[in-house]
């Protein structure tokens, strides 16, 4: 299998800490470089017809798009660490938490910095400031959120790591490009952020 990924962005960054706490590492990385927009061209427009990383193409030619398809894909292949539910409940309850990461905090957070960051002008034609402070807003009602809630556990979605995990600290390493990292006023998720550094899903930060 080949992954396709980039190396500071935050949707492939989710599936290379997925494949990180599993320990799998005999599927192919290729980096494509989306500032010069590789992405767009017609070879990879046929795996990928939205022109986004991460992609997974299979040995046998079939692809995926969507970083948390693949998971989900990676995750019937690797079973071990279970890393999004092992009986019903605890799936929809993973799903819970890691739909929250994704929506409500991980996107604003990219929403963010694709419309603030000068570094990212490139890649966001249309950068509109007003649409990056009002994704900024939305984000830190969420850090508040899940700040409380790891007030009363280790990590989003109970007492292991899941993908609820690694999708919000894709969209918080991202966030790193505008300087945020939760300080005094937000110390639960502080403590988990540094937790979550030490271990393999926080190594591969660039
Ligand atoms: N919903 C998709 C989003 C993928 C996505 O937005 N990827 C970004 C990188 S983080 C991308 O390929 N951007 C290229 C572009 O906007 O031109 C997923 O979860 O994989």
């Amino acid at each position: 299998m080949k992954l396709y990924s980039a190396p500071y962005a935050p949707n492939p960054r989710r599936v290379t800490m997925f494949l990180a706490e599993k320990g799998v590492s005999d599927i192919e990385i290729i980096n494509v470089n989306l500032q010069s927009g590789e992405h767009r061209g017609p070879d990879f427009r046929e795996m990928s017809p939205l022109a986004q990383v991460p992609t997974l193409a299979l040995d046998d030619g079939r692809t995926l798009t969507e970083s948390r398809a693949i998971c989900t894909y990676l995750e019937s292949v690797y079973p071990e660490p279970n890393l999004m539910g092992r009986d019903g409940y605890e799936r929809g309850f993973i799903e819970m938490w890691d739909r929250r990461a994704e929506l409500m905090f991980t996107l604003p957070l990219m929403m963010w910095v694709r419309h603030l960051s000068p570094v990212l002008a490139a890649v966001e034609k249309n950068q509109n400031a007003e649409i990056g402070a009002y994704n900024q807003a939305t984000a830190m009602k969420l850090a508040k959120f899940f700040d409380q809630r790891l007030a009363e556990s280790e990590f989003l979605a109970g007492d292991r790591l899941t993908i609820a995990d690694i999708t919000a600290l894709a969209g918080m390493d991202f966030a790193k490009m505008m300087k945020w990292r939760p300080g005094d006023d937000l110390p639960n998720l502080r403590r988990w952020r540094l937790a979550l550094a030490e271990r393999p899903c926080g190594k591969t930060a660039p």
